[in-house]
């Protein structure tokens, strides 16, 4: 079908003023934030509701042609993004930012896949509630690509990742089928888990319209701190500790060098006099105050140095200087971002090796979650002829370790191929069935997570 008669076929679906068609109006959707990762969109659609998803579902299955899904397009595995062919429609699910009242009963509210992860926290805040994911990207991330991706972020080691606070779904199969499984019932044993097999599915299988969220009581009391280490060993060893606090929620940590580009792209005023190697950015939050039992764990702690924050604007002024690392690296250059878990036990040794994995053919910053064993490995200045040794020494040390190859941002585009480093033959086949199960003609996110038979 050519590309007026589609973009027509659209527009009687979710209104002409919908349907982008214009290469000024689809720059935005085509290129993800790193500027890595870039396509070309046959038409950007909009629609309103899951109807309107469903309806632009059931055209493009017709005619065969592919769909993209995407949220704020705050991705980093070029999952978000079209394909250089240019013959994917991006369907973009912004416009589904719907959020329904807090249910204090089941603490659960139903929100539509669009709305951005600041706009929950913002509606809930007020009532006492909260979301227990968050991420630096929270002003353009959505629920729904946060689903579709099992967002990990900054609070995993106190709420777990996005799928455990994902109570219910509503979703679109590619042939325009509505599943809803909406209801959140904390008990429901009756087959396949549907919901749980959405999550962290990439848009791969179907597409999120609205999801039910688990919520927790507002703690009434945070504190926070910022760390001052002489190696990530000793960093590790003393988030192990802190994790005897029931408190703790985050434990983030970045080093000298992320911290020197955060400074220069930033103009923040440097945290302490001196340059220290390893930084942990740490929250407790709690009913009753835990800065005392904060202070208590530090005491015998071997620290070069410690600020601690007690109000929110304080603590807001800590955590920039991990939160702003992304932005920060990428004012640097276009990164190659690595994001992988490795068994806590491992760590140490894998950053130590890190220098000699690369030989000479990247500049490393890491940072990231360190109670979860997930590093960003950012690399710059990798050349295009380095680029796939570069990232097979990186991601085959991890797998050789233990780790795995993706921690929280997902496969993409980017991991497709090197799926098999840390999924079995037996696992990625049994991924295979279920796609072609769900999205027979393999339309949804073609060249995400799989690649397509041919
Ligand atoms: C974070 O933890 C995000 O801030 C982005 O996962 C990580 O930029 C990155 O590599
Ligand atoms: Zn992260």
């Amino acid at each position: 079908m050519g590309t007026e008669r589609l973009a027509s076929r659209l527009a009687a679906v979710v209104g002409p003023a919908h349907v982008l068609a214009d290469p000024g109006l689809r720059a935005s959707y085509e290129t993800d934030f790193t500027g890595r990762w870039t396509g070309r969109a046959r038409l950007v659609v909009r629609p309103a509701d899951t109807a309107q998803v469903a309806g632009v579902l059931r055209t493009c299955r017709e005619a065969g042609i592919p769909v993209l899904p995407q949220g704020g397009n705050t991705g980093l595995v070029g999952g978000s993004v079209p394909t250089p062919a240019g013959d994917q429609v991006v369907l973009s699910l912004r416009r589904l930012d719907t959020a329904g009242p807090v249910d204090p009963d089941a603490r659960q509210i139903t929100v539509g896949a669009g709305l951005t992860l600041s706009a929950l926290h913002g509606r809930l805040r007020p009532q006492g509630w909260e979301f227990g994911v968050d991420l630096a990207s929270r002003d353009s991330a959505t629920l729904g690509g946060m689903i579709a991706t099992n967002a990990g972020g900054e609070r995993v080691l106190k709420y777990g990742t996005t799928r455990a606070n994902v109570a219910g779904l509503q979703a679109v199969l590619a042939d325009g089928t509505v599943l809803d499984r909406l209801a959140g019932l904390p008990k429901d044993n009756t087959g396949y888990d549907l919901t749980g097999l959405l999550v962290g599915s990439e848009g791969t299988l179907a597409v999120l319209t609205a999801a039910r969220l688990r919520l927790v009581p507002r703690p009434r009391h945070r504190v926070g701190a910022l760390l001052a280490v002489d190696s990530i060993a000793a960093a590790t060893a003393l988030v192990t500790r802190l994790r005897g606090l029931e408190s703790l929620e985050l434990a983030e940590f970045f080093t000298a060098e992320g911290l020197d580009l955060v400074l220069e792209h930033t103009g923040l005023p440097a945290p302490f006099r001196a340059r220290h190697p390893v930084h942990l950015l740490v929250e407790c939050a709690a009913r009753h105050d835990p800065t005392d039992e904060l202070a208590e764990l530090l005491a015998d702690a071997d620290l070069l140095d410690a600020a601690v924050a007690v109000d929110a604007a304080d603590r807001h002024r800590l955590a920039a200087y991990r939160e702003r690392h992304t932005e920060a690296i990428n004012a640097a250059g276009t990164p190659l971002k690595l994001d992988v878990t490795l068994p806590p036990a491992e760590l140490p040794g894998f950053a130590a090796e890190l220098p000699a994995l690369l030989d000479g053919r990247a500049r490393p910053y890491l940072f990231g979650h360190l109670a979860e064993g997930n590093l960003h490995v950012n690399l710059l200045d990798v050349a295009p002829a380095d680029e796939e040794a570069v990232v097979l020494a990186v991601l085959g040390r991890v797998a050789a370790a233990g780790g795995s190859i993706s921690a929280e941002h997902g496969i993409g585009r980017a991991k497709a191929r090197y799926l098999h480093l840390t999924r079995s033959a037996a696992e990625i086949s049994a991924m295979r069935a279920v796609k072609s199960a769900l999205d027979p003609a393999w339309l949804l996110s073609p060249g995400t997570l799989l690649a397509a038979p041919d």
